[in-house]
């Protein structure tokens, strides 16, 4: 299929989320539009992943199933339990089949919204973040996240947040997914042996 112009994936989003959902998606495009010029990534792309990133945020169960029939999607054992952790998966599938947005950057950005990854491009990190810090978000420490995101301290950013998430998770007394862990290690390494070279 030929990709969806802009206007019309904004429009399919719309028609899939309730207003709230969609305001928020409107502001994670703006906010990760905002990060790409910093970060140097297609700023296109930023805005396209944020416009799309929780498109399946509102699938019933019965319709997941269909999903990953039909696209042959494979929902790890988090994964198959957990709507908080399939929407990220279940979207990354819904831009590439439903909306001909075929650039893997953008694809995966979406795929790794929730949990990060290692070792995640800059464009996967850019989106992760501005889910976080978008103008309509309001939690604790989302003022710190946003200096640390706009200030050029992306990793430390994604440290904190990964910090904050998987201690609201344990607080919940629910399962941390294995890729938030990876996520965090692979930054916390990352500084340890190139920034304080030990
Ligand atoms: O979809 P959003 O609400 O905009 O945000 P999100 O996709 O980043 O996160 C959705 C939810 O998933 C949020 O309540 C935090 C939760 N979450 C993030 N990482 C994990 C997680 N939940 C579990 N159980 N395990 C995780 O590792
Ligand atoms: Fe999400
Ligand atoms: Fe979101």
């Amino acid at each position: 299929m030929i990709r969806l112009s802009n206007e019309a994936i904004l429009e399919e989003v719309k028609n899939r989320l309730p207003e709230k959902r969609f305001k928020h998606s409107l502001g994670v495009a703006e906010a990760a539009v905002k990060l790409s010029k910093i970060y140097g990534v297609d700023e296109n792309s930023a805005y396209v992943a944020g416009i799309a990133h929780d498109v399946a945020k509102y699938t019933k169960p019965h319709e997941i199933e269909d999903y990953v029939n039909k696209y042959e999607i494979y929902l790890d054992e988090y994964e198959e339990r957990s709507l908080a952790l399939s929407h990220s998966i279940l979207g990354s599938y819904v831009a590439r089949y439903e909306f001909g947005v075929f650039d893997s950057d953008i694809v995966n950005a979406i795929r790794y919204h929730t949990t990060g990854r290692a070792d995640m491009s800059m464009l996967e990190k850019v989106v992760f973040m501005a889910d976080l810090v978008e103008e309509g978000r309001d939690f604790q420490i989302v003022d710190e996240l946003r200096e640390l995101a706009f200030g050029g301290k992306i990793d430390d950013a994604i440290i904190m947040a990964l910090d904050n998430t998987i201690m609201f998770v344990i607080k919940k007394g629910q399962i941390i997914h294995p890729r938030s862990i990876e996520a965090r290690n692979f930054l916390i390494n990352l500084k340890k042996y190139t920034i304080q070279g030990k």
